[in-house]
C-alpha cells in the first residue's frame, strides 16, 4: 500500500502580534514590542502549504486557535461581559492579555508528537497533545489543539488521540519539535527518535544554566509508553545544554530528519557518537541505512544556526529518492550558512535542492519552516479516513487566501489587542472557518 508524509501547516491567526513572552527563544525577546502583520503572515504560511503543494507533496492545514482567551482570562478572575474581561486585563495585567491574545498555535510542530500506524502496538496512529507548560501562553493551547485534531482525524479505527500529560515542569512537553522518526518508508516500521532538554527525576543529565530546557526525559518516555512504541523502534537523546544556553530551545532548531537521513549540527547533541550508533543499529533492524548529515561548527556556528533557522528545515523526500530542503529567507542572508548550503547541494550527496521562503513574519517569533508543520505519516487508507476539509487544494487555497484578505488587520500591536472589537472580528472569522474547513464546532466560543 502506498504511504505519505502529511504536512499539516499552522494557519496564522488573525491576532499574530510580538509578544517578548519566550524567555529563550532570541527571536521572540528581540521583536518584543514591535508591531506584526497578520494579514502578511498567513499569506506567507498559504503561500509556502500552495507551493508544496504544487510540487506534488501532501498538504494539509491546522486551524489557529481563538484569541483573545477570554476564557482563560477569567480563570485568572478578570469578570464581567467579554469586552469588560478584555478592558480590565489591559489596564491592570497587560502581559497577561497579550499572553492571552498569542497566535502561538501557529507552530503546530508543538502541537502533538504523531507516532504512524506502522510503529505503534494497536496498528493506529496516535497523537499526544503537548502541553506546552513552559510558557503560560503556550499552555494554554492543548484543549482546543485537542478538539481540532479530533475533527481533522476523527476515525477511532484508525486514530488514537492522548489528553496532554500532567500539567507540571517535570512532564514538560514541547510535541514534534523534539521528536523525529526514521525509516525505510512512511509505511514501514521506523525508529523514532526523542530528543530531551534535562530530565526531572534524575540528577545525572545536566540541565543548561541559563535558558529553561522545555522538553523532559520522563515527557518523552510517557509519550513513547502511551504510543506502544516497542524499545527497539526508540531512541532517546540528550540535547546539548549549552546549545540551549545559546537559543535553541527545540530540537528543530539545531536538527532535522526524514527518511534515513538526519541533518543536524555538529553541537547539537551529548553523547553523539553513541546516539548515531545506536540510530543506525536500530534503523538497520527496520531495514534502513542511516544517513547523519553532520554541519562542522566551523562552516556554521550554532549562534549561525539560531539566526538563520537553516536546521528549522523540511526535509522531504522526492520520488526519485533525493531530498529537498525547504529553509528561510534567512539561510540566504547568512553567508556562511548559504555558502555551507551551495556546497551541500553540489556535493552529490542525497540533499540536492534548496528551496527559500518568506516567512518573516513568523521567524521574527522564533518560527520557521518545520515550526509551521506537523508531520503526519499515513497510508493510503488512513489518509481516505482524514477529515477531506483539512486538506490542500486548489480551491482551499483559494477560500484561505480570501478569507485571510476578508478578515485580517495588516497591523498588530500592543494597544490593538485591547480593542474589544478584535475579538469580535475573530470570532466571527473563525465561525466561518470552522465552516471551510468542516471542523463543526470546536472553539470555546461555539460550544459553551
Ligand atoms: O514556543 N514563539 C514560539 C516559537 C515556536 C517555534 N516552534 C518550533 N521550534 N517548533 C515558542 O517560543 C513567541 C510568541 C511571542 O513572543 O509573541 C513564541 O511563542
Amino acid at each position: 500500500m502506498k504511504s505519505y508524509e502529511v504536512n499539516f501547516d499552522g494557519l496564522v491567526g488573525p491576532t499574530h502580534n510580538y509578544g517578548g513572552l519566550s524567555y529563550g527563544n532570541v527571536a521572540s525577546q528581540s521583536n518584543s514590542q514591535q508591531s506584526s502583520n497578520p494579514k502578511e503572515a498567513a499569506l506567507q504560511g498559504l503561500a509556502k502549504m500552495k507551493a508544496l503543494m504544487d510540487m506534488g507533496f501532501q498538504q494539509g492545514v491546522l486551524a489557529p486557535q481563538e484569541r483573545p482567551d477570554v476564557a482563560a482570562l477569567r480563570r485568572l478572575g478578570f469578570a464581567g461581559s467579554d469586552a469588560q474581561v478584555i478592558q480590565r486585563a489591559a489596564k491592570e495585567a497587560m502581559p497577561l492579555l497579550v499572553a492571552s491574545c498569542s497566535a502561538s498555535s501557529m507552530w503546530v510542530a508543538n502541537a502533538a508528537t504523531v507516532s504512524p500506524s506502522a510503529d505503534t502496538a494497536d496498528g493506529r496512529v496516535h497523537f499526544t497533545a503537548a502541553n506546552l507548560n513552559c510558557k503560560y501562553h503556550r499552555s494554554i493551547e492543548h484543549p482546543t489543539t485537542s478538539r481540532v485534531l479530533g475533527a481533522m482525524f476523527a476515525d477511532q479505527q484508525h486514530f488514537a488521540h492522548h489528553a496532554a500529560l500532567p500539567a507540571v515542569a517535570q512532564f514538560g512537553d514541547e510535541g514534534a519539535a523534539n521528536h523525529t522518526r526514521f525509516c525505510r518508508a512512511y509505511g514501514e516500521a521506523g525508529v523514532e527518535f526523542f530528543v530531551f532538554g534535562r530530565s526531572a527525576f534524575d540528577s545525572r543529565y545536566p540541565s543548561p544554566q541559563k535558558y529553561p530546557a522545555r522538553q523532559t526525559l520522563e515527557a518523552s518516555r510517557a509519550v513513547a509508553r502511551l504510543h506502544g512504541l516497542s524499545e527497539e523502534g526508540v531512541v532517546y537523546a540528550q540535547q546539548n545544554p549549552a546549545v540551549i544556553d545559546q537559543g535553541v530551545f527545540h530540537n528543530d532548531v539545531i536538527a532535522v530528519g526524514n527518511g534515513e537521513v538526519l541533518f543536524y549540527h555538529e553541537d547539537a547533541f551529548l553523547d553523539t557518537d553513541k546516539m548515531l550508533a545506536e540510530l543506525s543499529d536500530k534503523i538497520a533492524k527496520v531495514g534502513g541505512k542511516f544517513q547523519p548529515v553532520c554541519v562542522p561548527r566551523s562552516a556554521v556556528t550554532v549562534d549561525d544556526a539560531v539566526r538563520s533557522y537553516l536546521f528549522n528545515s523540511q526535509l522531504l523526500s522526492r520520488a526519485d529518492g533525493s531530498m529537498l530542503l525547504i529553509v528561510p529567507e534567512e539561510c540566504r542572508g547568512n553567508e556562511r550558512v548559504w555558502n555551507y548550503l551551495q556546497g551541500l547541494t553540489g556535493s552529490g550527496g542525497v540533499i540536492r535542492e534548496v528551496k527559500v521562503f518568506d516567512l518573516k513574519q513568523s521567524m521574527q517569533n522564533g518560527g520557521g519552516p518545520a515550526c509551521l508543520r506537523l508531520r503526519v505519516a499515513l497510508n493510503e487508507t488512513e489518509l481516505a479516513a482524514v477529515n477531506p476539509g483539512v486538506i490542500m487544494t486548489a480551491p482551499l487555497y483559494e477560500s484561505l487566501t480570501q478569507w485571510v484578505e476578508r478578515h485580517y488587520r495588516d497591523r498588530m500591536t500592543e494597544n490593538d489587542l485591547a480593542d474589544p472589537q478584535l475579538l469580535l472580528e475573530c470570532r466571527s472569522a473563525l465561525d466561518e472557518l470552522t465552516q471551510i474547513l468542516k471542523l463543526g464546532a470546536v472553539y470555546p466560543f461555539q460550544i459553551n
